[in-house]
């Protein structure tokens, strides 16, 4: 359906305006001494992972609108995964939830995601609700509980995750915990966070010689008082005393509104504690709406780090790029196919910034030059660099058009049904 002739198909009818396009930036950029064909390599290089919990429609706590034709497993989810990579050439790696998407078999999920081209991102593990016949509950915590046996249930999942990871191939465990309190007195503010770090050293203990561990943080939600791990400082000082392995994960969602995240991100940067992203937007909490839908400069101004850091050559510098959202309205897949493009469009917009100049401006505290410097790299219209890194990895120039012309929704909405899948909700 998706095939590599369908796809060339369609990008041969769009070929003499892309090309023409193409060209046209590559002058325009010229004039200002960068080149085009660099950026071009850098970006068709650029990789990140699908989140498992993404490919069927989210919700919210007032309710759900399924589609038809959404996966009915993890299995049929790499399926999705795969469609997305192929029309992208930038989605190769799926970020597993467990228990939410546990395999019976995990060498067996293994063997399906290497045949579709697919490899394992990081594991993420889940103690911020009950399963099923679970001994002990997480109502109260689970690293930071006062009960040293559910801090131990809790640590034992974590076990059990990296384990799993380990036989589907991941090199990564990403930890966020919903430990807090909803109350002033509730729970003891130094005690809770201690005992957090001791859960998550025996963690860190477990890992694997190439493993590293993600900690993700988040201000509120379900903790509407204080939460344990609330900002980018408590993340840090976890990494930092935990050792090299732990790593601060930064997801986008997951700020108080005004935080400069661009920022955090330099100074996790500099600290060489940055692990990596959840790209997603926000309007006023942890809305996991589409990256850049809200806030493109912010996206590109992200990016404009994470290139200025590549270019530095920063020790330690090896972000895992990762997506996490909740598609409420939007069909999963056409979702993610426009995510990644975003995503490639602020990385395409860092990559152009004239960082001579930049250099020039700071030195001199040219404010205005400066400012303009990276103005004139966002204005920039980057669609036919981004195009061209896709058509390079045999991916659509244009993925949405594509996916919609294919008619893949629809057949899998025959093969698949309209079922209510049970709706994982992004983290
Ligand atoms: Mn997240």
């Amino acid at each position: 359906m998706l095939t590599t002739e369908f796809i060339d198909e369609r990008n041969a009818a769009e070929l003499p305006h892309h090309l023409t396009d193409y060209q046209a930036l590559g002058e325009r950029l010229a004039r200002r001494g960068l080149d085009v064909e660099r950026a071009v390599e850098t970006l068709a290089a650029f990789d990140l992972a699908i989140p498992s919990w993404s490919l069927g429609t989210g919700g919210t706590r007032f309710g759900r609108f399924p589609g038809p034709g959404e996966p009915r497993n993890v299995f049929e989810k790499m399926d999705d995964v795969a469609v997305i990579h192929r029309l992208t050439g930038a989605a190769s790696g799926v970020s597993l939830h467990i228990p939410w998407d546990e395999p019976d078999d995990p060498a067996a999920l293994r063997g399906h995601a290497a045949a579709l081209g697919l490899r394992i991102d990081a594991v993420n593990s889940n103690t911020f609700q009950d399963q099923p016949g679970q001994r002990l509950s997480y109502k109260f915590g689970s690293l930071a509980h006062t009960d040293p046996a559910v801090r131990e249930q809790a640590i034992e999942h974590n076990l059990h995750v990296i384990e799993v990871g380990e036989v589907l191939g991941s090199t990564a465990l990403s930890v966020w915990l919903a430990d807090g309190s909803n109350f002033p007195g509730q729970m003891h503010l130094r005690r809770a966070f201690d005992r957090t770090f001791d859960g998550l050293a025996r963690i860190y203990a477990a890992l694997p010689d190439e493993w590293r561990m993600f900690i993700e943080h988040k201000p509120y939600e379900p903790a509407f008082y204080a939460a344990v791990v609330q900002d980018w400082g408590s993340s840090y000082l976890l990494a930092h005393a935990l050792g090299p392995k732990a790593q601060c994960l930064v997801d986008l969602g997951h700020h108080l509104p005004a935080t400069n995240i661009e920022l955090i991100v330099a100074r996790l940067l500099g600290a060489g504690k940055l692990g990596g992203f959840h790209f997603n937007d926000a309007q006023y909490g942890d809305d996991d709406l589409t990256a850049g839908s809200i806030h493109p400069y912010r996206l590109f101004l992200v990016f404009n780090e994470l290139v200025d850091a590549a270019r530095d050559r920063l020790p330690d510098f090896d972000p895992a790029y990762m997506i996490d959202q909740s598609h409420n309205l939007k069909d999963p897949i056409e979702a993610l196919l426009q995510t990644v493009d975003q995503v490639q469009r602020a990385y395409a917009r860092a990559l152009i910034v004239d960082r001579d100049a930049l250099d020039a401006y700071q030195e001199a505290n040219d404010v205005l030059m400066a400012e303009r410097t990276l103005q004139q790299a966002f204005e920039t219209d980057v669609g036919p660099l981004v195009a061209e890194a896709r058509r390079r990895n045999g991916a659509a120039i244009d993925p949405v058009a594509t996916f919609r012309a294919s008619g893949y929704r629809a057949a899998r909405g025959e093969e698949r049904g309209a079922v209510a899948y049970a709706p994982p909700q992004s983290l």
